[in-house]
């Protein structure tokens, strides 16, 4: 009978303890993730002078703080932090503001604290800083870069939502290892493949051909495909004891070009030099002696084009073996800029910088 007892008390024990365990799972509220919203300037923080003023306003004018109370929202999926980093037009953004913004970036990453950031920019150059982020940021934590193309005084500015999918995107486990991500219009796009299409409408941000990563609909992300790519954690760039990036510029092609861009950015010392050619990156008669004797000066070429998307493909338009040029596979211009920097910044060997382009 004491048996029996004693494991109907274990029993009637075990059921008390599971419905405790039911009701605190019940009232507990979900804990709503941390997210740090870095800001720039751009659009997003743009002030015009009348409500439909959606051309020619003033960028980088509201402050971070103003930001987040314009969406109270926000304080419903997140517990929000703003910090002020710049307050540029993204026009200016330069190697200096990369550095500096990629090193805050990582230090609050590493802090357990945090669950995601969110980097409110001008739309100019949005894709430039995506993209040197996803190869330098060192943790699978969500990273969101986020503008908008209407400044915060229109008529349906779009900055105010776009803000609010941003936070919710870089608080979800969804995005956790997604690399960096361009929030705007609804739609997620990965860093290595969005750009600006469009100078002025809302749905300016696309990933050409290769399409996008998912959605934001319905106060959730919602995810289709990923990235094949390396990024974050998984590349070879440290930016941790960097104050500067080698000198790569890129010079443009059209009917009719001459060597004189590219003679002149040699003359200024650059180290790498990205070629946006015209098809799959031809090289007009006038233009490759000038690129050969570049390269003969120790100047990396990277042949790239001026199409905006498809492959440019290793010795087709070029003898790229016997010239010692490297290919951007479908990296644009100013993308393969950005990967050239850093590549300069482990190694001149051309066969080594040209897998970095299959890498990346
Ligand atoms: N000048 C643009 C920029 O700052 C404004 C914008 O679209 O954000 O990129």
């Amino acid at each position: 009978m004491t048996y029996l007892k004693s494991v109907r008390n274990v029993f009637a024990l075990f059921l008390c303890l599971f419905a405790l365990a039911a009701q605190a799972q019940t009232a507990a509220p979900a804990k709503l993730p941390n997210v740090v919203i870095l800001a720039t300037g751009g659009t997003i923080a743009g002030t015009g002078a009348t409500s439909t003023t959606t051309v020619g306003y003033t960028a980088a004018t509201v402050g971070v703080d103003a930001l987040i109370k314009a969406v109270p929202e926000l304080q419903k999926v997140a517990h929000v932090s703003g910090e002020q980093v710049f307050q540029i037009a993204s026009e200016n953004m330069g190697n200096e503001q990369w550095l500096s913004l990629a090193k805050r970036v990582n230090a609050l990453l590493a802090q357990p604290n945090v669950d995601g950031i969110v980097i409110t920019h001008g739309t100019d150059t949005i894709e430039e800083t995506a993209y040197f982020l996803n190869l330098v940021v060192k943790s699978r934590k969500p990273v969101v870069v986020v503008g908008a193309m209407r400044p915060s005084t229109a008529i349906s500015a779009d900055g105010p939502i776009n803000l609010y999918n941003a936070v919710l995107t870089a608080g979800s486990l969804e995005a956790v290892g997604k690399g960096v991500l361009v929030v705007m219009n609804d739609q997620i796009n990965a860093a290595r493949e969005v750009t600006k299409t469009n100078t002025v409408t809302t749905d300016t941000f696309k990933s050409p051909e290769l399409g996008m990563l998912g959605y934001v609909v319905g106060n959730q992300p919602h995810f289709y495909r990923a990235s094949t790519r390396k990024h974050t954690v998984d590349t070879e760039f440290d930016i941790s004891k960097l104050d500067t990036l080698p000198a790569v510029d890129i010079a443009y092609t059209y009917a009719n070009v001459g060597p004189t861009a590219v003679n002149a950015f040699v003359a200024a010392g650059v180290k790498g030099l990205v070629h946006a050619g015209v098809g799959d990156g031809s090289l007009p008669t006038k233009v490759r002696p000038a690129l050969s004797s570049a390269r003969a000066k120790g100047v990396i070429v990277v042949r790239s084009s001026r199409v905006g998307q498809g492959i440019v493909a290793r010795n087709g338009e070029a003898n790229d073996d016997e010239l010692d040029f490297v290919v951007s596979d479908t990296l644009n211009p100013q993308k393969a800029r950005i990967l050239l920097m850093l590549a300069l910044t482990k190694t001149n060997n051309t066969k080594e910088i040209q897998r970095m382009f299959y890498t990346y």
